[in-house]
């Protein structure tokens, strides 16, 4: 997160952090996510660049962590990883990561994946139809860099507040032209103060709807960081509730 506050999982309780195995056994933060139920983690396709084969063994999920590199005994839940879907649409031969969705299935242990507690709950996912008009103000939340190139990413938890752009804007040529699919939207700040950033893909971009949160975004991909007319691109969850009922077989994710 580049131009933000550092935030506590508290305020955002659904973010999870996606660690992957080295050869090595080195544990190696990979991406972001968000929990849509107890056993199901939403994140981004191209966290699993190796596509088909990756191996869900390799991954690990932790929910309820403020700092990366420290273990949170009393706020932190970690799962091991039983299986991982990576959308079949994902395609990135045009660069731009088309259908960047994957869901990633935690084991659970004696019949139980994540508990809710103060720094553990589910995020809502917004009805089919439920769209936003440009300009509604969303907050972004992960671990990723501070700033685009920096070798680190951040030790604690932060937050932004972006806003939507209308598609008619993004695709202009001086944004990001053709490479806007509709299953993309952007978000910015009209001084480009504040963006998602290397590390943070998979994680949620989040609205508040009449009082109530929904993920409409998973953070996808950019033209660097907080950089002028190069708003952060996400992908549009309302295009995938199907998708996302068909593989964890969860009948009405935009209940409850
Ligand atoms: C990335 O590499 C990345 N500024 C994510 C988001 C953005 C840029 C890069 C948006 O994961």
């Amino acid at each position: 997160i580049v131009g933000g506050t550092v935030s506590t999982v508290e305020a955002h309780p659904w973010i999870a952090a996606v660690f992957w195995r080295s050869k090595t056994k080195e544990k190696v933060f990979r991406c972001g996510g968000s929990l849509i139920s107890s056993c199901w983690v939403l994140t981004a396709a191209h966290c699993f660049p190796d596509g088909s084969n990756t191996k869900a063994r390799r991954f690990s999920v932790f929910l309820g962590k403020n700092a990366l590199n420290e273990s949170e005994l009393t706020t932190e839940q970690r799962f091991r990883v039983e299986e991982i879907y990576i959308h079949e649409g994902f395609d990135n031969s045009e660069g731009n990561f088309n259908n960047d969705i994957a869901l990633m299935k935690l084991k659970a242990r004696r019949g139980q994946c994540a508990m809710e507690s103060n720094t553990v709950k589910t995020i809502c996912l917004p009805p089919p139809l439920q769209s936003l008009h440009p300009g509604v103000s969303c907050e972004i939340a992960g671990y990723g860099k501070e700033k685009f190139g920096l070798w680190y990413n951040s030790q604690y938890l932060r937050e932004a507040q972006v806003n939507l752009l209308a598609d008619s804007v993004c695709r202009q040529e001086d944004y990001y032209g053709k490479m806007i699919t509709d299953n993309m939207f952007c978000a910015g700040r009209s001084d480009w103060s504040q963006d998602a950033c290397e590390g943070d893909s998979g994680g949620p971009l989040v609205c508040d709807v009449g009082g109530r949160f929904f993920q409409f975004g998973i953070i996808s991909w950019g033209d660097g960081c907080a950089q002028e007319f190069r708003p952060g691109v996400y992908t549009r969850l309302t295009n995938y509730n199907r998708w996302i009922e068909e593989k964890t077989g969860l009948s009405d994710i935009t209940a409850g």
